[in-house]
């Protein structure tokens, strides 16, 4: 059968690869797509109309997906619901509800519940991050988490890009136009800065990082970052270092994560770039640093994982479930 799903945030850059996976399983989606202003957007040869999400009625809908930001998935996922659609938020909202399912496909989505009407998915440096810790998590316990991430401008959305864009090139000529869309100039520079600092020093997205994954992956173990925004277009990065509660082979841990859903092995490393438009989580550098220790280096397309592809796998399990329009009317 197929569902009707309405897309809130149709035209941000999570919102096309949104459209573009689920393009490519007609058979099962009906698409409705919504953003803040009528335009027309033309993915994979199909021409989309882009309507006001204020002229969505979310009764029509069986799955309503938001690829948006907290502000706008405030205003508009309570009416949503209200309307009984099936909701998956990509914003950090709920994230932290205990009441609202935060999900990583391939990693918790067995605990999503019939009764789940709203569900979360992570923050596109957590989930990939989570693909690749829950193996070692399940196999031997975490003690505790170092990360330091590198976070491409894409995923401070179409305007981190654009503001990236116009700094380097305008470095490039000579001139030193700030867009100040970045605390500080982002071309050609790297600012551990992400979200907002508070007056420890710590910044919102290293918060996220830590609560999101102790969330997931069920544990109190502490687990440290450092959220670093680079002047990459796309790919977020991470370098990992685990200390893990039992000694571990390295042999055993390889071959759990070429059988974890969304890892892939890399003999030596991917970057970044390597990573751009790749569905799945690059785990590379595998270093043992002792019995108990490993340190990694983890890579993803940001615009994918954690994000679209969060969005349209829990969609997707959803509908299997035979979770579409909620039974709470
Ligand atoms: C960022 N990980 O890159 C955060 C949320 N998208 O800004």
């Amino acid at each position: 059968p197929k569902y009707k799903v309405a897309l809130i945030g149709a035209t941000g850059l999570v919102g096309r690869n949104v459209l573009k996976l689920m393009m490519a399983d007609k058979e099962q989606w009906e698409i409705s797509a919504f953003a803040s202003k009528f335009s027309n957007l033309v993915i994979d040869d199909h021409l989309f109309n882009v309507y006001p999400v204020d002229c969505a009625n979310f009764f029509d809908f069986d799955f309503c997906l938001f690829a948006t930001d907290e502000e706008v998935s405030k205003l508009w996922i309570e009416k949503a619901l209200h309307a009984g659609a099936r909701v998956v938020d990509s914003s950090s909202w709920r994230r932290l509800d205990p009441f609202v399912p935060l999900i990583v496909p391939g990693v918790n989505h067995n605990t999503l519940k019939e009764e789940d009407q709203l569900c979360s998915h992570s923050n596109c440096i957590v989930s990939p991050l989570a693909c690749v810790l829950n193996p070692l998590c399940t196999m031997y316990g975490l003690k505790s988490v170092h990360i330091s991430t590198y976070q491409s401008v894409s995923g401070a959305g179409n305007k981190g890009v654009e503001a990236c864009v116009l700094e380097t090139q305008s470095k490039l000529s000579g001139e030193h136009v700030n867009t100040y869309y970045f605390p500080k100039s982002i071309g050609f520079n790297v600012i551990p800065h992400i979200g907002t600092l508070n007056e420890d020093g710590q910044s919102s997205e290293e918060e996220k990082i830590q609560k999101e994954l102790q969330r997931i992956l069920k544990v109190d173990c502490p687990i440290f970052s450092f959220a670093v925004r680079v002047p990459v277009l796309k790919g977020h990065a991470s370098a990992v270092w685990v200390e893990l509660e039992r000694a571990y082979s390295l042999q055993d841990i390889k071959s759990a994560w070429s059988h974890a859903s969304h890892v892939e092995v890399s003999q030596d490393y991917k970057t970044s770039e390597e990573m751009q438009g790749q569905v799945v989580v690059s785990v590379g550098r595998i270093r043992q640093l002792t019995p108990y220790c490993l340190s990694v280096w983890v890579c993803s397309d940001n615009t994918l994982r954690g994000a679209a592809c969060d969005m349209v796998d829990i969609a997707k399990i959803m509908a299997n479930q035979g979770m579409q329009k909620s039974l709470k009317l």
